[in-house]
């Protein structure tokens, strides 16, 4: 299977008939409303939603949208397994961790590229996002270990094919999402992984990742409904390199940014919304099952997310096709889990795919649990014109293009980081 552009992929001819992009045919619908318990009560203040709405709304998502996830492995150990003090030109120190989930260095791992910027006061905060490549894929540093790990063919540089092993072809070639040197010359550090060491990116791919390897996955066949789904084991995954942060001086772990692209913007909100120690949470063009509010059925749907890509979700999401309206939560609800942190929410103009308008109005609608825990929210009503950001701790933009990350998406992302983290290095 050949990577296809997400914004134009719908299951089947059939799904294509039925894709709205017609603001017009957007149904009538009702968001549940964040703020109201599951026994019908109101929460009536911060105390409510820290000690009870909060968890309650996890739940929903854990069992209907994207299952449960197994905590931090007793066992689990790092190791640097390279360190160049004078990478990029002398501009960073590159460092390479292992992550071994059980200890065994023959077992499940995954492998954290970091860049630090060189010059900079330790520890230093941090972006942390999966890749889509391999970690070779973000820099043509030859410098960086070529991952072993299943890789989806594609096209390197040079137009010729690269097939599902990683070979020197292949260095560099996502380097135009990743702009280390801005990163690295804003102060921040660049944490990122491959999400293939998780899981490769495929619906058998759980066999040979982390769901087998740790998780309920039984005789290998069944899964429970309510067992972590893919995107539950790659933001699982970046919970465990936060685990590792918190050991490395260099990096401050009260700092960190969890960042990620489509499915891996999926994967960021969900990692975001279970684990709080990521200090900011930002969706890049996530869409559907991430930031868009799917009651829409704008652009892709619940039916054929599941048709397309049956090992993203919990299975107790499959019954949700075509029922949107029965699912007891919607985007505004993951996006609120983020909450009191900030949380950044980009579109783009040509990805109608992911739905712009379903991604501003999740964070319009997440902004009253961000008003009650004394947060500014987003702070506008209207969709903003392209490429005019928006909001206070709830951040949006709509930038003019494709279903991609660029340098105006990570702009806005170093600047907002640099607001929220007291930072004054904004050019
Ligand atoms: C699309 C999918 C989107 C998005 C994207 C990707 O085809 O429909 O939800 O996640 O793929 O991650 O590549």
């Amino acid at each position: 299977m050949l990577l296809l552009a997400g914004s134009v992929w719908p299951a089947s001819a059939a799904d294509q008939r039925a894709v709205n992009y017609d603001e017009a045919k957007v149904p009538a619908y009702t968001l549940p409303d964040p703020l109201v318990m599951n026994d019908g009560t109101t929460v009536a203040d911060a105390a409510a939603w820290r000690e009870k709405r909060r968890s309650e709304v996890l739940e929903l998502y854990r069992t209907h949208v994207f299952g449960r996830s197994p905590g931090r492995p007793a066992g689990m150990t790092f190791k640097i397994t390279s360190c160049d003090r004078q990478a990029l030109g002398g501009k960073a120190m590159r460092k390479e961790v292992a992550v071994f989930f059980t200890g065994k260095q023959d077992g499940p791992s995954m492998s954290i590229l970091i860049y630090l910027p060189n010059g900079a006061a330790k520890p230093v905060p941090a972006f942390v996002g999966l890749n889509f490549g391999g970690n070779h894929a973000i820099n043509s540093d030859p410098g960086i270990t070529l991952s072993t790990r299943w890789m989806r063919p594609g096209r390197a540089k040079d137009g010729s094919v690269v097939d599902n092993r990683a070979t020197e072809k292949g260095r560099g070639t996502e380097a135009r999402r990743w702009p280390v040197d801005m990163i690295l010359a804003r102060g921040y550090a660049l944490a990122t992984i491959y999400y293939g060491d998780l899981e490769p990116g495929h619906a058998e791919g759980w066999k040979t990742g982390i769901r087998a390897a740790l998780g309920d996955a039984g005789a290998n066949t069944q899964f429970a409904p309510d067992a972590w789904g893919a995107i539950g084991a790659w933001a699982w995954g970046l919970s465990r390199a936060m685990d590792y942060f918190e050991t490395d001086g260099d990096i401050d772990a009260k700092r960190v940014a969890v960042m990620g692209h489509s499915r891996l913007g999926k994967t960021a909100l969900w990692a975001g919304a279970q684990d709080e120690r990521f200090a900011i949470v930002i969706s890049n063009n996530s869409g559907e099952g991430g930031a868009a509010i799917t009651r829409r059925c704008f652009g892709e749907t619940i039916t054929i997310i599941n048709t397309a890509f049956p090992h993203w979700f919990c299975a107790n999401f499959k019954k949700y096709n075509g029922r949107e309206n029965d699912l007891p939560v919607d985007a505004h609800m993951l996006v609120a889990l983020a909450a009191p942190r900030p949380v950044y929410v980009a579109s783009a103009t040509e990805d109608q795919w992911a739905d712009p308008r379903g991604e501003f109005l999740a964070c319009k609608h997440a902004d009253p649990v961000y008003r009650l825990l004394g947060k500014d929210g987003l702070g506008v009503e209207q969709m903003p014109p392209p490429d005019q950001p928006v909001g206070k701790t709830i951040g949006y933009h709509c930038r003019t293009g494709k279903h991609d990350v660029t340098d105006y998406d990570w702009r806005q992302y170093l600047a907002f980081a640099d607001r929220h983290f007291g930072r004054n290095n904004s050019p």
